[in-house]
């Protein structure tokens, strides 16, 4: 094995907007994306290629100073101090404090093709992201590998799992910073793990040392830039946030329908029906069972009439079979993965034989894309998609396969993300201004701008519910924020205390999604008996009544990549409590409300409150931050809190997000003594008209001072589809007068019809 460790610097030229230093082993290149973003990437044989995460280009000053054995580049935000014997890179705050150093004795090192870099560990320093991985919210003491894989029946600290971030951030001395490793092959991070807690290090089998080192002063600034730099999320179909009913399979269009009407006999709001691989004739993609999914077109208007969309898997493997429209198209054109003899590869998925387009040409994602018709034409709007790690029975796909020039070393992590990104340019081609919904397992940076995803296949135990919970809390520190689990989990069968524990936590996922492996027990709400149904609807019900609120956190998401599940982390990242394992499962949905997960045979929660005034949902109770507490937990009642000052727009209850409602937008305010502010965002929920100025946006403020309540004139070109605003005011005093864009309110239920339409004032 040939090792090398990277020497001293030899020359050094500046070319326009790139720092490029030699040494004997390799070249390093140095580029200011932005003042608090730069990039280096160190190469022994680089060439210029596009990333599949990166949207961004170079665009920052570069400022260089060369004395001694130093080159420093400056911005505003941050130093990279570069020691030139031997070359060692090291970030530094605008103010010279120490955000992350090489190691000096290791730096860049090579060993074959595999590159690694150690950087010293800071006695106090604490990691959280790298997205999809089990195991603490710290993640330090840990070691992770990113290999995109099938991770069917899974335990709870199974790794890799099913997608790749290799983006973290690192949070010692009250600093943060932020480290992308855009490299898509199997790749490394070790948190001081197996080092003697001297040195954190991450790698990869090959590529370049190529990363971005984010130097912004607070983690919510530092996802901000990462998603300036990998991309943000477009909004979401508003049905896409109601309620998803899923299983592997329902069997037949009738059982399909079945089981929508029965939603609407036992009003229980839902919007979504799913389609898993049996709606296929054979497991062939995009095509439909002529026995059991006759009249694919006929089954969904009737899920139309009853305001159900529909969404069907997709596999990425072609039945190799003459005279299947893909198959032969696929072959005729070339479009599938190869040996380097140009045989098509061939392995066993559920068709049988297959083969694998090849997602990283464009030719091949248009035509993926257009064979969609045979699901859009029909009816279909959201389209899932499944085994794309990619996944073969057996799992390792040989090395020797090669999509183009790429073989499977560089291509299998970044595999699944081309597909969702082919599914997603193709369907919205397709439906012309409707937003399609896409699903993905399979996923790496930047996946966010194509689908949301979902963390695969869990199981039906406690732990599980838990982890979830901090797998979806940390993919929404790497960029995503549309994310679900599988409600109930997937393999295994739930207890009727664990399906109704975790549908409530369900309501506080951003995607709501109750899903079932094949053989296990039927999942439906009201297969658990009358008294957990009514639970279960219950708390279906306070999903759609937040639903104004839910969209407004995903326009914050699009806005800024500030995730809807967050992490306590985001926002209290000073709070050792945060990261104790009793509490590190707890998050914020969205800006106000905070949820703390209980197992399903615990009927007390333990939570732990971060700073400020915080009010039980369900009892109105105030309690004071910063502090554990202890409350009661019954299966009716998740301990969810709302922030003091907190202002949440919520409606009325309807049973699918295409129901209009009853006009009224109640707006919710908790009493806190600091003035806060809140953007309400509507628009169609369905088209891009919004990208035009199609919306409805208001500021919605409280100020403590003046007792009193500001609507904002709205913003954008689009009626709201409520026409009246109720404000319906928690922990206030009545005795003390409450006023509402300048106008004083004197009596409790107090109603008038102005601007603002607002109705009523209810304490
Ligand atoms: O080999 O389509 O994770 O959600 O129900 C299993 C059948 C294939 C795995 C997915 C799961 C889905 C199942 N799929």
């Amino acid at each position: 094995m040939q090792t090398e460790i990277l020497g001293n610097a030899g020359s050094i030229k500046q070319q326009g907007n790139v720092l490029i230093i030699k040494s004997r082993e390799a070249e390093a290149r140095i580029w200011v994306y932005s003042p608090s973003i730069i990039r280096v990437c160190i190469s022994r044989d680089y060439k210029e290629e596009g990333s599949f995460a990166v949207i961004q280009e170079p665009a920052g000053k570069m400022d260089i100073t060369e004395s001694g054995n130093e080159i420093v580049v400056t911005t505003s935000a941050m130093q990279l101090r570069i020691s030139k014997s031997p070359l060692r890179f090291n970030f530094y705050t605008a103010e010279g404090k120490v955000l992350s150093e090489d190691d000096p004795r290791f730096g860049v090192n090579w060993q074959d093709a595999r590159v690694t870099n150690y950087r010293k560990l800071i006695a106090d320093e604490k990691f959280i992201g790298l997205g999809e991985k089990t195991g603490n919210l710290n993640r330090r003491g840990s070691s992770y590998v990113n290999w995109n894989t099938d991770a069917a029946l899974h335990d709870v600290n199974a790794d890799p799992l099913y997608k790749t971030f290799p983006f973290f951030i690192g949070l010692h001395s009250g600093l943060t910073y932020g480290l992308f490793f855009d490299n898509t092959h199997r790749s490394y991070f070790d948190f001081g793990a197996t080092t003697d807690e001297k040195m954190s290090w991450f790698g990869a089998d090959g590529g370049d040392m190529n990363y971005y080192f984010f130097g912004a002063q607070s983690v919510p600034q530092i996802i901000e830039d990462y998603t300036w730099l990998t991309g943000r999320m477009e909004m979401p179909p508003l049905w896409s946030l109601g309620y998803q009913q899923c299983r592997w399979s329902y069997m037949s269009a009738d059982e399909v329908l079945d089981i929508a009407e029965n939603f609407r006999k036992e009003k229980i709001p839902a919007d979504v029906m799913y389609c898993d691989i049996d709606y296929m004739d054979e497991y062939k993609i995009f095509t439909w069972n002529k026995k059991t999914f006759a009249d694919p077109k006929g089954m969904i208007a009737k899920l139309k009439a009853m305001d159900f969309k529909l969404v069907t898997i997709v596999d990425p493997g072609i039945k190799v079979e003459k005279g299947y429209k893909q198959y032969d198209e696929g072959v005729a054109k070339n479009y599938f993965a190869t040996y380097p003899n140009g045989e098509n590869y061939v392995a066993n998925v559920w068709p049988g034989r297959c083969h694998f387009p090849d997602f990283f040409r464009a030719d091949v994602r248009e035509w993926w894309g257009k064979s969609f018709t045979a699901l859009t034409d029909p009816g279909v709007e959201g389209f899932w998609n499944d085994m794309n790690e990619p996944a073969a029975w057996g799992q390792n796909i040989p090395w020797l396969v090669k999509f183009g020039d790429r073989y499977m070393s560089e291509a299998r992590n970044v595999y699944g993300m081309e597909m969702a990104r082919a599914t997603y340019e193709g369907t919205k081609k397709i439906l012309g201004n409707k937003r399609p919904f896409v699903l993905t397992r399979a996923a790496y940076s930047g996946a966010q701008r194509y689908s949301a995803v979902w963390t695969g296949d869990n199981s039906a135990y406690d732990a599980h519910m838990l982890l979830g919970q901090r797998l979806v809390n940390s993919l929404g520190i790497t960029g995503m924020s549309m994310i679900g689990v599988d409600i109930g989990g997937f393999t295994g069968d739930p207890t009727p205390e664990l399906m109704v524990r975790w549908n409530s936590l369900g309501v506080y996922t951003p995607m709501f999604r109750n899903h079932a492996q094949e053989g296990t027990i039927m999942r439906e709400p009201w297969c658990w008996g009358k008294k957990n149904q009514a639970i279960i609807k219950k708390d279906i019900e306070q999903r759609y009544r937040m639903l104004p609120y839910l969209y407004s956190s995903f326009y914050q998401s699009c806005q800024t990549g500030m995730p809807v599940s967050r992490t306590l982390a985001i926002n209290y990242t000073g709070d050792e409590n945060v990261y104790d394992v009793k509490y590190q499962n707890q998050f914020l949905f969205g800006d106000a409300i905070l949820v703390s997960p209980v197992e399903s045979t615990k009927f007390t929660g333990e939570v732990y409150l971060p700073e400020g005034d915080w009010y039980r949902l369900s009892t109105g109770e105030k309690f004071k931050g910063g502090k554990a507490i202890t409350v009661p937990a019954p299966l009716t009642d998740l301990p969810v809190f709302i922030k003091a000052g907190a202002i949440i727009p919520m409606q009325n209850v309807i049973q699918s997000t295409a129901e209009k409602g009853d006009g009224i937008l109640e707006v919710n305010v908790w009493y806190g003594d600091k003035a806060n502010s809140f953007v309400y965002y509507e628009d169609d929920g369905a088209s891009y008209d919004y990208q035009k100025g199609v919306y409805y946006k208001r500021e919605i403020s409280f100020d403590p001072e003046k007792h009193e309540i500001t609507l904002s004139k709205a913003e954008g070109s689009f009626t709201s589809k409520y026409d009246r605003v109720k404000l319906v005011l928690h922990g206030f005093k009545a005795s003390k007068s409450i006023r509402v864009n300048g106008k004083e309110l004197k009596s409790k239920d107090f109603s008038f019809d102005n601007d603002n339409h607002i109705i009523a004032v209810i304490y």
